[in-house]
């Protein structure tokens, strides 16, 4: 943190912001907040991500002045043009949901780190997502989503392996594929322009079919499932599926294929 604040120099410093994105991160953003505190007392802080929007409590005047509940794209964009001073009292500002299906509003053509080549390249596809589990924070983003579609998203892809040849790419979406004939149709052309790239993706367990992870095997798809619990209290509990037991039957079914096809 010393080196980076005398990196930039401290007197070009007119607002820090930081992410809190999982519990685990919660101490480390404690400390970096405090030690630019110490180092630049005047420079104004802001804070989000996922811990923040779900735990805005952790968080106080020592550590923040603006902590952003949810999508964080236009209030801090908002911060940087209207520049505002310290307030008095930490605010806790309401994020503005990122419009993801509006490929304008992310510069793809400069993507990435300026001059590297990308080993693994995150992006995003979809905002949001339509289910209400209740340990999950994405619901507390609002209600809405988002999504590109399915030939935008492949041009993307088609560019990105052009201007920065990454080997994988990430999906970042919190549900990846959530409708089943976007998926379809997305790794029906992704299979006929065989990109030379592997993907990396989180989607639910009942969601998928025998059928749909042969094609996501086809297109170099390695998929992470969140089953969350094998107990049927507890899917009830955390209201993960409306059906418990059907839960896990489609959950040992797609597992049961997904090892026999390897
Ligand atoms: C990709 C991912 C991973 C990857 C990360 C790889 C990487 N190198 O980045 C991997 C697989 C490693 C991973 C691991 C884990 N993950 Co994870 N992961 C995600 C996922 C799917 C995408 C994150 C992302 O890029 N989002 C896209 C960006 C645009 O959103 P964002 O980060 O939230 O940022 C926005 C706002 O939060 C806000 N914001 C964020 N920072 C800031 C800062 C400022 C100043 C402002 C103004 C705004 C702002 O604005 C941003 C733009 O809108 C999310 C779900 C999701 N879709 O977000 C889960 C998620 C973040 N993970 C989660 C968890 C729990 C974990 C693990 C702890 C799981 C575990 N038990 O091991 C680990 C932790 C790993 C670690 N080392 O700490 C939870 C966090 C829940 C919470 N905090 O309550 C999430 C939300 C999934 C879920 N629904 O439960 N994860
Ligand atoms: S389906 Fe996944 S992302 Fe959506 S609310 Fe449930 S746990 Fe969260």
């Amino acid at each position: 943190m010393d080196q980076a604040v005398a990196a930039l120099g401290a007197e070009d410093l007119g607002l820090v912001g930081l992410s809190c994105w999982t519990s685990l991160h919660y101490l480390g953003a404690i400390a970096v907040a405090r030690r630019i505190r110490t180092l630049v007392p005047d420079v104004p802080i802001a804070i989000g991500g996922h811990h923040a929007t779900a735990m805005p409590s952790d968080f106080d005047l020592t550590t923040c002045d603006w902590l952003i509940r949810g999508d964080g794209e236009l209030p801090l964009r908002r911060l940087c043009v209207e520049w505002p001073a310290r307030p008095q009292e930490m605010q806790i500002l309401d994020g503005v949901a990122f419009d993801q299906s509006n490929t304008a509003h992310i510069d793809w053509e400069h993507y990435g780190r300026a001059g590297e080549r990308d080993g693994a390249l995150w992006i995003g596809s979809s905002r949001g997502c339509a289910y209400k589990c209740r340990f999950c924070v994405e619901p507390e983003r609002g209600a809405t989503y988002s999504r590109y579609t399915v030939n935008a998203l492949l041009s993307i892809l088609e560019r990105l392996v052009e201007t920065r040849g990454p080997r994988v790419v990430a999906f970042s979406d919190p549900l990846f594929g959530a409708n089943r004939r976007w998926l379809e149709q997305f790794l029906d052309g992704l299979d006929r322009r065989a990109l030379p790239l592997m993907f990396w993706c989180e989607t639910r367990v009942d969601l998928m079919a025998p059928e749909l992870l042969d094609q996501l095997k086809r297109c170099r798809f390695m998929v992470a499932f969140g089953l969350d619990t094998a107990s049927e209290t507890m899917i009830e509990r955390m209201q993960k599926a409306t059906q418990p037991r059907r839960y896990l039957e489609k959950a040992r079914a797609t597992f049961d294929h997904a090892n026999a096809i390897g």
